[in-house]
């Protein structure tokens, strides 16, 4: 046995079954032993930042890391700008970078970097290999640190030596993860706190957003009246009539802020305080106004469902409360304005669909909107760089065979990693791909204004805007592999997104967007 072959051996015996894969030369004994050792399934994507934006996926919805399969230094630098997405998200994912045989390393040949660096920033964890007989417990290593709660990303640096060279047989076994419990104490403070006078506000973040976590906190919010609230950029958050109807923290620093105002205490569970995405030249960084007590039940790396359910209780708090009767979502018609694509996607969502938002400006009225559609998974952009929504379904697509998957996708974001259309297509996956072409930057237009422009000249518009040329979509799927529908109407877009989906395999719907 090879050391590639021990390192696969090692993933599949722990229980990781997906490897989201670009390689090159320095790579061919780890795809080699892609046949020789049963149980891994490789997965090629066209260019590394959909490897990466996969694996966030995968993570987020299987609750274990894909392995990646990336090639050096230059391979990795390209993925990077998806694993910062994905370390805000707290995934778990495993990185493999081949690199250089020892010796060649020595004499700096072409593809040769500084790859320890460069994966510094995005890696929680990070080693490189030092030979053959090593492999096996490296994997295990990174496996051990990837499972740390939530969720973290660990990269192993593989020469390509170290994978032909010969290794023992022995698998190692990985440490499994376990959440830190917050203690007693602070969940004393905190009861304490709420039972005090004055309106309190719960901020879900992380794992308080699924469904034990939600759970309990309606409970706590029946029993002192706090206002649920999810956090802006949630990894995964779970919706639908069996769990409350969380609002959601506005995005702007100033709704934000205005948000906040009544509020006497912030508490937090899973989630950051609150700050601006970005300073405005005057603007807060802080979002809770001043005078706000903020309370931390549980940090974003602590156990915040057994935080909450534990706060449940030290409040006397009663049973959840049962099942939400949902509005009847108002149908769909008219333009294609953010209330229009929403109600479009809200009344042809599937019981169980995953919803990975990219959507930027057209789908700012999901959200709202959605608060009665039937349930669903809610994935965000939690990083901020732009690019991952196509890839994040692919990873989702096969960590849930038996869901559908609809992404909803700005134009210029879609741009970043078109090629995930191709993958969707090679591996079949059961998503409906969403794009809104407004053939603009439309963000960065509203962004050039709340800057103090207001009448941006020719080269701020030519550098927010993608009309000329107006980018195929159409032909684009075609290119790739993937059927598409036009949609210029919010009726037509419901019948479109209706159509992909009961056609099921990859699909793009291509929503004329004014
Ligand atoms: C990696 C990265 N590069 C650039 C940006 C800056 N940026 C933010 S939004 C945006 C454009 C989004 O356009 P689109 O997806 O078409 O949505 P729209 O604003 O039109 O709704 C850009 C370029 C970013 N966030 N991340």
């Amino acid at each position: 046995m090879n050391g590639a072959e021990s390192l696969i051996r090692t993933a599949t015996a722990n229980g990781l079954e997906v490897c989201f894969s670009n390689p090159g030369t320095t790579e061919m004994h780890l795809v080699a032993a892609l046949d020789s050792v049963p149980g891994m399934r490789g997965v090629l994507a066209l260019f590394e930042g959909v490897v990466t934006g996969a694996a966030d996926g995968y993570g987020r919805m299987a609750g274990k890391p894909a392995l990646t399969l990336l090639h050096l230094g230059p391979g990795f630098a390209n993925g990077i700008a998806n694993l910062h997405n994905a370390r805000r998200a707290q995934t778990p994912i495993l990185n493999l970078i081949g690199h250089h045989a020892t010796w060649q390393r020595n004499y700096d040949p072409p593809l040769n970097s500084d790859v320890e660096t460069l994966a510094a920033p995005v890696s929680d964890w990070q080693r490189t290999c030092a030979a053959a007989g090593h492999l096996s417990r490296d994997l295990a290593d990174a496996l051990a640190a990837c499972r740390r709660h939530p969720g973290r990303i660990a990269t192993l640096v593989v020469p390509a030596d170290a994978q032909w060279d010969e290794a023992p047989e022995r698998v190692e076994r990985a440490a499994p993860g376990e959440a830190a419990n917050v203690s007693a104490e602070a969940v004393e403070r905190v009861a304490a706190a709420l039972r005090e006078e004055g309106p309190s506000v719960l901020l879900l973040g992380a794992h308080a957003l699924r469904e034990a976590g939600q759970r309990a906190a309606a409970r706590i919010a029946a029993a002192t009246g706090a206002r649920l609230v999810a956090e802006t950029f949630p990894a995964r958050l779970e919706r639908g009539p069996h769990l409350p109807a969380l609002e959601r923290l506005p995005y702007f620093p100033e709704q934000a802020t205005a948000f906040l105002q009544d509020a006497r205490r912030l508490v937090l569970a899973g989630a950051r305080e609150p700050v601006a995405f970005f300073g405005y030249a005057g603007g807060p960084s802080r979002l809770a106004p001043e005078g706000v007590e903020v309370e931390v039940l549980a940090g974003r790396e602590e156990n915040a469902e057994q935080a909450l359910l534990a706060l449940a209780d030290a409040l006397d708090a009663p049973a959840a409360p049962g099942t939400r009767s949902l509005e009847p979502a108002p149908a769909p018609s008219g333009a294609l304005d953010p209330a229009g694509v929403a109600q479009a996607v809200v009344a042809a969502l599937p019981e169980r669909a995953i919803v990975v938002d990219e959507g930027v400006t057209a789908a700012g009225a999901f959200y709202p909107i959605a608060r009665n559609a039937p349930a669903h998974t809610y994935l965000t952009l939690t990083g901020g760089a732009i690019g991952y929504g196509m890839p994040c379904a692919i990873g989702a697509a096969i960590a849930c065979p038996d869901r559908k998957v609809i992404v909803l996708e700005g134009d210029g974001s879609g741009l970043y990693t078109n090629q995930a259309l191709w993958t969707q297509a090679r591996e079949g996956l059961d998503i409906v791909n969403v794009v809104f072409a407004n053939n603009l930057y439309r963000i960065l237009q509203i962004e050039l204004h709340r800057s103090g422009v207001s009448r941006p000249g020719p080269q701020a518009l030519a550098l927010t805007e993608l009309a000329r040329p107006a980018v195929d979509w159409h032909a684009l799927g075609k290119a790739f592999g993937v059927p598409t529908h036009p949609a210029r109407t919010a009726e037509e877009l419901h019948a479109a997104i209706a159509a992909a989906l009961a056609a099921g395999g990859p699909q793009l719907v291509v929503a004329a967007v004014p």
